[in-house]
């Protein structure tokens, strides 16, 4: 189901330099369909394991039309959803690009943005994880349609993940200029920002860098654009209870145990390692 060519040398240099990686190919499209479905399940409320994502931030019911659909650990809620962010080849791949012997799940993103949808705040991920050490990230966003800059596609900025470190600022949902905090941050770095929209056929996707900024703006196309993101850390990871009232800290330190600062594999599995461990039953 993961279609995804092996991670090069050259995909290494790539990421390094620019802060991200853009692949045509990474989900096979015979997947599309289920994930589809899987979208309308989840939005309506309907979670197949009778287990409520950790944020449900839109449903038919109560949202409003003119947001981008989101919910947070939908790998909790479907199998399907699982079966795909939870997969050994995109956490070797991630692995791969970053340097690490081990990679875990941080949260995963469901996000749909139907035609007219407003847009997606510019950030960098790594600035809402002070809860847990090292911050690091490495995100993995998979177009479940056809993307296009004028259908609202993420945009990553080239190099950015350089820049240095901004705290968590804006609005995530509709903000009034989706690109300013980015464009604040490129100010304060003296340069003018390469913005890359990652345009890519379904299945098809791209790895960035938690320092890495991007955002995406309002879908002005006539097809919904939906995708699927993982948001992976290192398998050694660990929390930092002093923390946890920065960026989304207080919703996933409730997953601490009592006397460790160890992360739970039940929350936080680990989906790949060099020594061949997968935590089990996922
Ligand atoms: O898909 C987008 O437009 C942005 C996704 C994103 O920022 C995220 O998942 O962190």
């Amino acid at each position: 189901m993961i279609n995804l060519r092996r991670i090069s040398t050259d995909d290494v240099q790539s990421f390094t330099a620019n802060g991200f990686l853009i692949v045509n190919e990474l989900l096979d499209t015979v997947c599309l369909p289920d994930l589809h479905a899987t979208y309308e399940d989840l939005f309506q409320g309907r979670f197949e394991t009778g287990i409520r994502p950790d944020e449900v931030n839109w449903q038919y019911e109560s949202g409003k039309p003119e947001l981008t659909r989101q919910i947070c650990n939908g790998w909790k809620a479907s199998r399907t959803i699982a079966n795909t962010v939870l997969h050994p080849h995109i956490g070797e791949a991630i692995a791969s690009l970053a340097g690490w012997s081990g990679v875990r799940i941080m949260i995963d993103n469901v996000l749909w943005k139907p035609p007219q949808a407003k847009s997606l705040g510019f950030h960098q991920d790594s600035a809402f994880l002070d809860w847990f050490s090292p911050t690091d990230l490495v995100t993995c966003w998979i177009a479940l349609d056809d993307t296009t800059a004028e259908g609202g596609t993420m945009e990553l900025v080239r190099g950015s993940h350089r820049w240095g470190q901004s705290g968590p600022s804006g609005e995530f949902h509709a903000p009034d200029n989706y690109r300013l905090p980015m464009q604040d941050a490129a100010k304060r770095a003296g340069v003018t920002p390469d913005i890359v929209p990652v345009e890519v056929p379904a299945g098809g996707g791209s790895f960035h860098h938690g320092w890495t900024w991007h955002g995406s703006g309002q879908n002005l196309g006539t097809s919904p654009r939906r995708s699927l993101v993982l948001h992976a850390m290192r398998s050694d990871v660990r929390y930092v209870p002093e923390n946890f009232h920065q960026g989304i800290g207080p919703i996933y330190s409730r997953y601490r145990k009592l006397c460790s600062n160890d992360l739970d594999e039940n929350h936080f599995p680990i989906i790949w390692s060099c020594d061949g461990y997968r935590t089990s039953g996922i």
